[in-house]
Order: C-alpha cells, then structure tokens, then sequence
C-alpha cells in the first residue's frame, strides 16, 4: 500500500517533488540548514550528528552522550535536614504554607547551588555539552570560496534529506556543471560517523577538514590524514572533570590527503570517506568506562577502517532496520505532503490536510528514541543527545516530573522494548545515592530522587522550595520498571527491579503523614510541579501537603510493588503494609466546581493554565482514571482539561493529546497534536527539523506525540486491548503494524471509513484475550507468534 500511495501523490503534485521521499519517513529541505533547528540528526544512541548541509561550508555538530562537566557531589544532601522535617510538617497540618515553604527554602533544599537553576555548567552538578564541530570547507583555493548571500551558493536542483528508514541524511547539489552528493550516517555496530562524499566528475572534490569547539579543545594533526580533537570539561569544584576524545580519519580517491597545521587538506580528489570516532572517560552508571579515550577512539577507527563504504552502510542499516522496521503506520499522503518539511508543516497548519504528516511525526519519534536510547548507553537527556551548546538550556539534565519519563512513553507500545533499559539503568543507579538523600532529610528506609538528577547521581531537592520540594521523582521513575514488566511479562526484570521498587515503597511508607482532618495519609513536603495555589488569605504557595499527583504516584507505586511480591513470591508482610496503606491515602477529589482537584484543597491558581497538568496523573501515563471505569473522574478531568486550554508548551501539548486519547475524544486530540506540529517562530510547536520546541528545543514533545499517536490507535491500560480508541476524523484510512499492547500481544489494525475492518493480535501462547473495536467488545484468542 505504502509504494501505491507513494506513486499517487508523486503523480498529484509532479514538479514539487524533487528530494520529497516517502512521506511518511523522509524530512527534507530544498536548502542548508541556516541554524540548528534546520539541521537533521543522526545518532546510534552514544554519538549524535547534525547535518547542516552547507554548499561551501558542510558543518556538522557532534555529540557525545557522556560530555558531561560536573562530578558526583557527596555534599549535595544536607545531613541534618531531617531536623527540620517536623517544623515544616507542623506548620502544614496548620495550614502555614508559606512559613513552611521559607522554611524548606532555608533547611530542606539542596546545599549548594545544585543545578544553579539551569546553569550548572561550572558547578559539580555539571552541564551536557557538545562535542564539538565538524567542518568541510570545499573549494578549490585554499582560502576558501566565492563569498555570496544566497543559502544556496549558486547551486541548484539543492535537497538535503533525512531518511527515517535507513537512518542517513544525503545532501546532492549540481555547480558549475557537477553534481555533488554526500551522505552521513552513525553507525552504532561500527561506533563511528561516517561520511561520504562523491562527485559525477572525477577530481572535483577540494576541501579543508577541521574540528573545533567553543572551549576547552585543542586539535591536532595525528598523522597526514588524520585529526585528533580533545579537552578535559570542568568537574565544578576547580579539578578536572570528563576527558572526551575525537578522533577523524580522511581516505580519500584520486587524491592526496595532507596535514596543514591543524586540519586536513584533501585536493583534488574524485571521492572521499570521513569517519569519525568518539569517546569519553566517563565512569558512571552507564557508558564504555574507558580509561583512555584516545586510544579508544584509535581502535574504533582501526576497525571501522577495515570496512568498505558499502559494507559499514549494510553493517548500519541492518541494525537500524532491526529497530525501525517492527512497526509501520500507513496515513494516506496528498499534496501537502511532498512539500519541503517547513512548508509541509505550514501548509498543515493553514488548514492543508496531511494525515501522512501523523505518520511521519511517530516515525521521527520512533527514530529519535533508537538515534538516542541503546542498551548499555546514557538515556536520552532533555534534549535527547543533540545539542550544539556548552551551556545546553536546563543543563540538558534529566527532569523527573515529567520530562525523561515522556522520553521513554513510546518504549513499549512502539515495541521498543530493549530501548528502555538506558531508563531502567538510570534508575537502579539512584537507589545508592538516594539511600543517603532519604536518610539526611526524612531520616527514612529506602530512596528518593526529587525533581533533577544527572549522571552523577544527584538526588537531593532541588534550590528551590517552589519546585525541588517535590518529593515523588522516584515513585514517577518507577512506573517506568513496572510498565516494562506489563508489557513485556519479562519476569527476570521483575525480579531484577524488585528491590528497586521496594526501596521506593519503604521510603514513601516511612513519609507517610496523617492529616488530621480526614485522617488520610498524605505526602508532606511537596509540590504539585511547579504550580503554585493561593492560600485563603490571598498568598501564593507552591509547598504542601498531598498534592494529587503524589497520592496517584503511591496507588500506583504501592499497588504494583505488592502485585510484583505476590508475582515473585515474596514479602509478605511489606505486601499487606502496602495493601493497607494505599487504601489509606488521600483520595482523588472532584472539587466545587466540577475539576479534579489538584491540592488537598480546591484552592484557587494564580496561573490557572499553567503548563503541568500532574493531577491528571492518574488518567496518563498512570490509569486509576477511566472513562469506563471511573466515569465521573473522566469528566472531571475532561473539565480540568478544559479550564488549563489547548494553548502550552511543546511537551505540555504532547502531554494534553495523550489525556484526550485516553478520553477517547480522538478529535481533541488531534487538535493537540496539530498545535504541536505548529511551526513554533520563537514560540511552542515545532521547528523547522521537526524538533519540538517547549520553547527552546527539548526532545520530551517529540516522545509524548509519537506515543500520543500510538495512544489514538491502541491502548491497552483498562484490562482490554481497545482497538482505535480515539481515531479522529482527519484519519479516516490506514494501517499500522507491530504495536505492543501490554501482555506482551503484537497488534495490527486496518480500518477504512473510520472503522477497523481487519486486526491481528499476536502472542507467543495463543490465549484469550478481551478485545474492544468499532463499539463493541469480545473475547478472541491470539495467534502465535512462535
Ligand atoms: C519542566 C518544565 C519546564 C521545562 C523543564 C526542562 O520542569 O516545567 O517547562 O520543560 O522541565
């Protein structure tokens, strides 16, 4: 169907075509890139690129996933903090928030200057960072080339492509009567970028190779064809942190390769290979832990290099299609859909229909998650691992109140299963140092993580009461364990993740307050993230008791570490403990006017569209909240959803269209979703290369939409496999193949007219399974997969 779809729209709009691709997996620009947010990126989840495509200058960005500054930080935690914790609970329970907030702002943040709000780039918090640049400056003179204001530098029939589907970004242009191609990808079997450039005229390739940086570099010249880049960042407390290392090698055709100074000359030659190699000497949770990063970089190379241009592609797109190819969504294309992807994106947002453009946008996701997430690496930061920055906005940290876990919400349904686990291994490495936090500031079992941490383990609260009081990071981290087992049924990580969850449970079991009105057990200090209420005589607070999102957080958390005991055999009193206790927390509270309330109190906002939406927690990612189940709660986050609007950040948006799937209002949702495809100018939306915009840059919105439409199409939360539960009008045909549903069951859907009209559950035991489409629900068994 795809290829049939593919030759009609090529038919519909002959003439705008020229590096258009399939448009459900190709990004495309009929010119360089002008700024970051034009590049496209590659990545094999350690090293990332990012392909300007200049037709003088070809600049790539580099990246690295462990250039990080900082260091761990023993001293984050203050050790008497708890001394504070029952004059801070006091004074809540009397309804003194805002004495109590001055109060955790003075004893129960972090010591130090934590993240430095955002900019911890010289503090042992640290800051992800870029690698560095590579640049290919072409032309025959040695000082470069005719200097001109047009982007494209004389050239024509320019396009510049990402293909979602081998993971390569191509850059062809014709000048002075040839034509010139490059193609780049990162190879994660080979650890190298690797470029290639051809010309159609034998000798037409004349170029100078540096590799730079903003600070912190020095680069030399190895051999004659051969750079080395490297540099020591800061580890924030006057020592040296994280030494990295790049390492580029040129073999070129029909031409020599020399050393000048510090970069490469290539002149003139017919065809030349680049590959690039990159390290760091991190030791952390995750990563090589490399000694000598040079010398690793060295071998890297000496492999590669045994390898043709043909056979490290193959080597590249066999392991990318291992990733990409489980799942295919087929969303009829039009016109709109061949146009150069700024303009696609305008032409949508003015009204051009485009269902192929929902498609491309959950391939991108899919292929941001497998360029960013391997097993054994770093997981996906804020901005994935594609930053051009040294101070990379909010550090480029991980977020725990909301931001990472939205990175991994496609993981499962997108049958990524595997990619999960850089997640998973983040999480195992807070328990130690979250052991320390829990014991300095509630003097509790277990361990926390409240709202920022890094790959240093920071855990502590953040520097500021009105959002690091927040105290239910870990217990959001832990979904993440729990939803893995769901779907996957992998009882080898369940019992691996086990302790963690555990852990988390005692910790929160141990902070458990009553409060005295209603005697339910509540959450004390914390924050609903980042929101803030006014108390009744008129003062704004953010610190509290309870917020809502906290107590769906413990149902969730309490309710799937005592199923796990009762799966593993094992704890049996903890079991009963958790059991009492959740039945014991405050409940989810519809207030006076008809919203589920956000704080124990209806109290009223003095931002009432605030971006975090945490007490709908509960209906997403959590499912406490269904509209069949709990009707009345439904409705009462439909209000809710209602009052905050349909106007936010990037990922605030990506969040929004999951709860309207959820809804089952497919509509709404796609409403949500096509703001968020909105071209974002300096605002929300999305920029020119499809990178969602908060704004700035930050990947979260990309996950959340592309698991936003695995959402409309399956959902599988409510003890029933429920087939197109929120399909809007604008996508009345198509098919989409290999989504997980939990059960470890593989789903395919066709539907026409807005109804299904073939599906496929798939397991690896037949079994009977309950399955809800076009209004109806049955029991059918599922075929083996075997
Ligand atoms: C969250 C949000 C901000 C931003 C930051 C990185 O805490 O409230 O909007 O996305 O993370």
């Amino acid at each position: 169907m795809q290829r049939i779809v593919f030759t009609a729209v090529l038919a519909l709009a002959a003439g705008t075509t020229f590096g258009a691709g399939d448009p459900t997996a190709t990004l495309w620009f009929d010119q360089p890139a002008s700024s970051f947010q034009e590049s496209l990126p590659l990545g094999n989840g350690r090293m990332g690129a990012m392909v300007f495509g200049g037709v003088n200058e070809e600049r790539i960005v580099l990246n690295e996933s462990s250039v990080w500054s900082g260091s761990r930080d023993p001293e984050a935690d203050r050790p008497d903090a708890h001394r504070a914790l029952p004059e801070i609970r006091r004074l809540l329970l009397e309804g003194k928030n805002v004495e109590a907030e001055r109060l955790v702002n003075a004893n129960f943040t972090c010591q130090g200057k934590g993240s430095g709000h955002g900019n911890g780039v010289n503090l042992p918090f640290g800051c992800y960072q870029t690698l560095g640049n590579l640049r290919l400056r072409f032309g025959g003179a040695r000082d470069g080339v005719a200097v001109t204001t047009d982007a494209r530098a004389g050239a024509q029939d320019y396009s510049r492509t990402l293909d979602l589907r081998s993971a390569s970004a191509r850059v062809s242009f014709a000048r002075g009567g040839v034509r010139f191609a490059r193609e780049h990808f990162v190879s994660a079997p080979d650890a190298v970028f690797v470029s290639r450039l051809t010309a159609d005229t034998p000798g037409s390739l004349s170029l100078t190779i540096a590799l730079d940086r903003q600070e912190r570099f020095e680069t030399k010249a190895t051999a004659p064809n051969e750079l080395l880049m490297t540099g020591t960042l800061n580890d924030g407390r006057g020592g040296q942190g994280v030494t990295y290392a790049a390492r580029l090698r040129v073999l070129a055709r029909g031409g020599p390769v020399k050393a000048e100074g510090a970069a490469l000359r290539v002149e003139p030659a017919d065809e030349v290979l680049l590959l690039l190699a990159a390290a760091t000497d991190y030791k952390g949770f995750a990563g090589r832990q490399l000694d000598d990063p040079a010398a690793a970089t060295l071998s890297d190379l000496d492999q590669a290099a045994k390898k043709s241009f043909t056979e490290l592609r193959a080597a590249q797109q066999a392991d990318h299609g291992h990733w990409f190819n489980r799942v295919e969504l087929e969303l009829p294309a039009t016109a709109n859909s061949t146009l150069p992807t700024p303009q696609r994106l305008a032409g949508f947002a003015q009204g051009a229909e485009d269902p192929a453009l929902a498609a491309l946008y959950f391939n991108f996701g899919r292929y941001l998650l497998i360029s960013a997430s391997r097993p054994g690496g770093l997981p996906a930061n804020l901005q994935g691992l594609w930053a051009e920055e040294i101070h990379t906005p909010w550090n480029g940290d991980w977020h725990l109140d909301i931001n990472v876990q939205m990175n991994y919400w496609p993981a499962e349904v997108c049958n990524l299963p595997e990619l999960h686990e850089p997640l998973h291994q983040l999480i195992a490495s807070l328990v130690e140092p979250g052991r320390k936090t829990a014991k300095a500031y509630y003097n509790a079992r277990g361990w926390v993580a409240h709202v920022i941490t890094n790959p240093w383990g920071f855990t502590s609260p953040g520097e500021s009461a009105s959002w690091g009081a927040t105290v239910s990071g870990s217990a959001w981290l832990c979904q993440h364990l729990w939803e893995h087992y769901a779907f996957t049924l992998d009882r080898e990580f369940l019992r691996w993740a086990y302790p963690i969850l555990k852990e988390s449970a005692l910790f929160y079991l141990d902070n458990l307050v009553e409060e005295p009105k209603r005697t339910w057990l509540v959450t004390g200090p914390s924050n609903s993230p980042e929101n803030a209420f006014l108390l009744p005589d008129g003062q704004t607070a953010h610190v509290c008791l309870g917020p809502t999102v906290d107590m769906q957080l413990l149902r969730e958390l309490f309710g799937n570490t005592a199923r796990a005991a009762e799966i593993l055999g094992v704890n049996d009193g903890l079991r009963r403990e958790l059991t009492g206790k959740r039945a014991r927390l405050a409940p989810n509270q519809i207030g006076p006017d008809g919203r589920l309330q956000e704080w124990l109190e209806p109290y009223p906002e003095p931002e009432p569209k605030h971006r975090h939406t945490s007490h709908l927690y509960g209906l997403h990612p959590f499912h406490e909240i269904t509209r069949r189940g709990t009707p009345d709660l439904a409705e009462a986050c439909r209000k809710s959803l209602d009052a905050r609007g349909d106007d936010s950040n990037g990922w605030a948006l990506a969040w929004r269209m999951n709860f309207w799937a959820r809804l089952g209002d497919g509509d709404r949702a796609h409403k949500l979703f096509k703001t968020l495809l909105r071209p974002a100018g300096g605002g929300s939306g999305s920029l020119p290369n499809l990178f969602d915009s908060c704004p700035p840059f930050q990947i979260d919105g990309n996950f959340g939409g592309c698991a936003g439409v695995a959402e409309m199409l399956l959902q599988s939360h409510a003890g029933e496999i429920e087939l197109l539960p929120a399909l809007p009008k604008a996508w009345p045909n198509g098919s989409v193949k290999g989504l997980k549903a939990r059960g470890n069951v593989t789903v395919d859907i066709a539907w026409q007219d807005g109804k299904v009209t073939t599906y496929r559950l798939v397991s690896r035991d037949p079994h009977p399974v309950t399955v809800r489409l076009n209004g109806e629900s049955r029991t059918v068994n599922t075929v083996s997969g075997k």
